[in-house]
């Protein structure tokens, strides 16, 4: 797409780094890089007041809506016909310190450089954040972004309960960021993600810039497994009702499912629970998860539905109780070709090598596309570690993939849809 005139802004690198660096700071996990602000928590709290104060400082239109989202805008109108950027600054509970906080510095970043640098652009620029993209701490992931596009009512969000028995609603009162910007939120004129790619490829492939198509779909189911606790000394095996087995060969299942499925299929049993977890005591009950997820819809059912099955046949023979619930469920999702083909054009006009492929992890732009034109930009990841506080990123990627981000929201300003 060739553009009328041709804005273009060098955005700062340093100060891109230090912000990264000082946001890192809070919840930082000592020893390492890495941070741990899970939703809503005074950590997160703490690392929204930061950055809320430099959208502020900058003389952004700052809005908080009902579920704790934030949008930075350099008009009034907020998001409205706005280029987007944003991700999330919450993390997991052993995260790093790029995954989601790289798209929302940089987006900080890309405005302060366009203000600095005095651009008179045809559409305001607005950056944002969106609360609890993980969802391990309430599910499902993504949650803040799902309620901004109107895929999941603010009552709904409010009511969530953790594990840890906290409530959404009250935690979000508790520490000050339920705000009265409307939600559902209004749809920018565009939205572009700047993500590390959290996965091997393209730092094994010594590739800078990865093109994002699309990302895979997602789904999250809770187990609770109930048996009869008993005597692990007086109890024979065959009189066991024990939901420490059946969890077990789930595991097993789980595995066997996605090399039978093959192609993207992957399955993970993230969390594992025992009641009461005692060393002499026959559990009386397991709560597990199972994050299943591909590229590909219909082989997503079909891993669901194989699940289902083993995990039924394997509780009946240990004659254990199973209640399964859903924690999240979103389909795959294909980017707008118009935003995804400007980012490669981009790239390439900068001599970046590039590489178009699929994300395999959720992001807030899955739910962004529902309501604009969306794309993603990656950056590597060493060795393809993320959701670990080791998770790097060289410093030169992470400026490029700002830089590039840059490139692409100016350009974005310029087109009309
Ligand atoms: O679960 C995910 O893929 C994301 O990190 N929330
Ligand atoms: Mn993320
Ligand atoms: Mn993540």
């Amino acid at each position: 797409m060739a553009l009328p005139n041709d804005p273009s802004v060098s955005i700062n690198g340093e100060r891109l780094l230090e912000r990264i660096a000082e946001l890192a700071q809070i919840g930082k996990i000592e020893g390492t890089k890495g941070c741990s602000r899970l939703a809503f928590t005074d950590a997160d709290c703490e690392g929204r007041d930061l950055v809320v104060t430099w959208m502020r400082d900058l003389g952004l239109t700052v809005t908080i809506d009902a579920v704790g989202n934030v949008v930075a805008s350099t008009n009034s109108d907020g998001a409205s016909g706005a280029v987007m950027a944003g991700s999330h600054i919450d993390t997991v509970g052993t995260g790093g310190r790029y995954d989601g906080n790289l798209g929302v510095l940089a987006g900080l970043e890309v405005i302060e450089a366009t203000l600095a640098a005095g651009i008179e652009l045809k559409r305001p620029l607005a950056v944002a954040f969106f609360s609890n993209e993980e969802g391990s701490r309430y599910p499902p992931d993504m949650m803040g972004s799902l309620a901004y596009v109107g895929g999941m009512s603010v009552e709904a969000v409010l009511e969530v309960e953790g594990p840890d028995g906290t409530v959404v609603g009250e935690e979000l009162d508790r520490i000050g960021y339920r705000g009265s910007a409307p939600c559902p939120g209004a749809a920018p004129h565009a939205f572009v993600e700047l993500h590390i790619e959290q996965g091997p490829v393209l730092d094994k492939e010594d590739i800078q810039i990865g093109v994002v198509e699309g990302v895979q779909g997602i789904s999250w189911s809770e187990l609770t497994l109930t048996g009869q606790s008993n005597h692990a000394g007086t109890t024979p095996m065959s009189l066991r009702r024990d939901p420490m087995r059946v969890a077990a060969e789930v595991v097993v299942a789980a595995r066997s499912i996605a090399s039978e499925i093959g192609g993207s299929q992957v399955a993970t049993v993230g969390s594992l629970t025992l009641h009461p977890n005692l060393v002499n005591v026959i559990p009386a009950k397991a709560t597990m998860t199972v994050d299943l997820r591909n590229m590909d819809e219909p082989s997503l059912q079909l891993a669901e539905e194989q699940l289902q099955l083993r995990v039924a046949a394997i509780a009946e023979d240990e004659d254990v109780n199973v209640e399964s619930r859903s924690l999240a469920r979103f389909e795959p999702v294909e980017f707008d070709g118009r935003v995804v083909g400007q980012i490669e054009q981009l790239a390439k006009q900068k001599g970046l090598s590039t590489k178009r492929m699929p994300s395999g992890a959720g992001h807030d732009a899955q739910m962004m596309a529902r309501i604009c034109p969306t794309g993603m930009i990656f950056v590597p990841s060493l060795d393809g570690v993320s959701h670990n506080p080791s998770e790097h990123t060289d410093p030169q990627d992470l400026v490029t993939g700002t830089q590039l981000l840059a490139d692409t929201m100016i350009a974005l300003t310029e087109v009309a849809w």
